[in-house]
């Protein structure tokens, strides 16, 4: 009965987490939080496989959008940085903007190679998402992987042109592990 409760994530260690050689600190970390490592590659991302992780999916684009802009609207200068988005990408709209940010995205993701791999435990996904922390490291924990290594948040869009950098990605629930597991170990399915 309790193996339900057994699940495995997807982990990825981004670009700036190796150029930053942050890599063994935070790997211990998933190591001392009782998540068992199933999986790990390097790995030379191509564009196809990037797309295939961060998809087209309309809902996900979204999301990407309209949380860059519930961001900046809790701030004291909404207007200016909304005209400074409107400058920049040409549209002050959630979708197009997601849009804009999943290409941002996926060119910082080709830029080194990634460190790929499955973790296993009992609600590993839920798991693993404390353990790294808000997606905007500016907003994420002490403690958290995301908040102790990092303050980014949606202004470098404005300020560089780029994604958020922080450091790693994991599998938001079992549903997008099963997905993502598929993407990067096609020869191995997420059920025993
Ligand atoms: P997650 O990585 O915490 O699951 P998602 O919403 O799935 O967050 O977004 C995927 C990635 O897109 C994030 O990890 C981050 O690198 C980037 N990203 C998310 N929101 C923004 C944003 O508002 N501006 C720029 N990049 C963003
Ligand atoms: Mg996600």
């Amino acid at each position: 009965m309790e193996k339900d409760f057994v699940e495995k994530t997807l982990i990825i260690f981004k670009p700036d987490s190796i150029k930053r050689n942050l890599l063994g600190e935070i790997i211990t970390r998933f190591e001392k939080s009782g998540l068992e490592i199933k999986e790990i590659k390097l790995v030379y991302p191509d564009r196809e496989i990037m797309e295939k992780h961060y998809s087209d999916d309309i809902k996900w684009i979204t999301n990407l959008g309209e949380k860059t802009l519930d961001f900046f609207k809790e701030t004291n200068q909404f207007e200016q940085y909304l005209a400074s988005i409107n400058e920049m990408f040409g549209t002050k709209d959630p979708v197009e903007l997601g849009m804009a940010i999943r290409v941002l995205l996926i060119e910082f993701m080709l830029e080194s190679p990634l460190i790929v791999s499955i973790w296993e435990g009992s609600f590993a996904c839920s798991k693993a998402r404390k353990i790294i922390g808000n997606t905007i490291p500016l907003n994420a924990l002490p403690g958290t992987i995301r908040g102790d290594y990092s303050s980014d948040s949606p202004i470098s869009l404005i300020t560089e042109g780029r994604c958020i950098y922080n450091l790693v990605h994991a599998s938001g629930d079992a549903i997008e592990a099963e997905r993502e597991i598929n993407i990067w170990f096609p020869q191995m399915g997420i059920k025993d």
